[in-house]
């Protein structure tokens, strides 16, 4: 069998010897007890990068949205957030479930709010309303094929939010493919944000791990919730000495993999039976629809497999394909020679 060439996620990616050898030779110590210098600097760096007074490392990008949301409201609080968000879609209703919290999801423009829209939704005080407490926004957005905020459109939210006293929180799993793609410093987008989660574990290609930043006051406190969470960990140093090496060797890559992507997706647009919005490939994300009488995503998913490229399910007639480090130009190309062979069988 040839390689697998694996598009289903930035997720699938496999620590390479360089980050290995980083992981085996990581200096730790308790870091419950403040202890992993290790997990230290990461957390220093990340905050510096982002511009903020403080960082905390948590297992994931779940946690780290969850403790995020958990540490700044109160139960019953409402949080407006883009319709098509990880948070309120893939987050298995965590925000009800352990924080009581109600989400108020907005249908924005490929994945993008605007300060106006938003604005209609922030209730008044009173005696029979939730209380709007946050707005929270995705950058890139995932479900929107990896849309970038235009840090205008951030800037115009960030002085509603201010204006309602709102909390600011920003799901960056994938804010590096933002910075790489659009040049916008890191610490530029994060500064419209009181916390903001950056994911280590997805192009980055860390095996684990992602970043909350914010305040010191209030990553003291997130400390608390990650406890509470589970989320606390020992000599976790070992882990994320893999998150410093992405950071100093991976983050640059990311821009092959946005042309990689969309090279994929100008490609494939040009495949009858197929529907790319090419203005929404804008980093490492590639959404593209199947016409239901061509083929079922089920049977596209299987068929493409047993060619040895993966690509997932991202609604009844739509398949996403992401690239990563692992993932090069000429696996591409087979991947693009892969789904020609397979439409060509189809219509002959
Ligand atoms: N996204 C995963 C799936 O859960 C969909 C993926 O394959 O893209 N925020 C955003 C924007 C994400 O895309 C993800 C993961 C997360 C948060 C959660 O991160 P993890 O998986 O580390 O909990």
């Amino acid at each position: 069998m040839n390689k697998i060439i694996d598009l289903r996620s930035d997720t699938v990616t496999k620590p390479s010897p360089g980050m290995r050898q980083a992981m085996a030779e990581a200096e730790v110590g308790d870091d419950v007890f403040n202890d992993d210098p290790t997990v230290k600097r990461l957390e220093e760096m990340v905050a510096k990068l982002l511009g903020k007074e403080a960082a905390m490392y948590v297992p994931s990008g779940t946690m780290s949205n969850q403790v995020a949301l958990y540490t700044a409201t109160e139960r019953g609080d409402e949080v407006l957030c883009e319709a098509g968000c990880h948070i309120f879609n893939y987050e298995v209703a965590a925000p009800a479930v352990i924080s009581g919290l109600l989400l108020r999801p907005i249908d924005g423009h490929k994945g993008i709010l605007s300060a106006a829209h938003i604005e209609k939704y922030i209730r008044p005080a009173g005696m029979h309303l939730p209380k709007t407490r946050m707005i929270a926004l995705e950058n890139t957005h995932n479900r929107a094929g990896g849309t970038i905020y235009p840090i205008e459109t951030i800037a115009e939210i960030e002085q509603v939010g201010r204006a309602y006293k709102l909390w600011m929180h920003l799901d960056g799993a994938r804010l590096w493919n933002a910075h790489v793609a659009s040049g916008v410093p890191l610490a530029k987008y994060a500064s419209y944000f009181d916390s903001v989660s950056v994911c280590l574990s997805k192009g980055m290609g860390a095996p684990i791990g992602s970043v909350l930043s914010g305040t010191k006051e209030y990553i003291e406190r997130a400390r608390r919730t990650r406890k509470m969470f589970g989320g606390g960990m020992r000599q976790v140093g070992i882990l994320a000495a893999a998150g410093i090496y992405a950071i100093e060797n991976n983050l640059k890559g990311l821009a092959a993999d946005h042309k990689n992507a969309r090279r994929l997706a100008e490609r494939l647009a040009t495949m009858p039976g197929l529907t790319i919005d090419l203005e929404t490939v804008q980093t490492n994300i590639v959404l593209v629809d199947i016409d239901p009488k061509v083929m079922t995503v089920d049977v596209f998913i299987q068929n493409l497999a047993e060619k040895g490229v993966l690509c997932v399910a991202f609604g009844p007639a739509r398949v996403r394909f992401t690239t990563h480090l692992d993932v090069s130009a000429a696996d591409c190309e087979v991947a693009v020679a892969a789904v020609e062979e397979l439409l060509a069988a189809r219509q002959s």
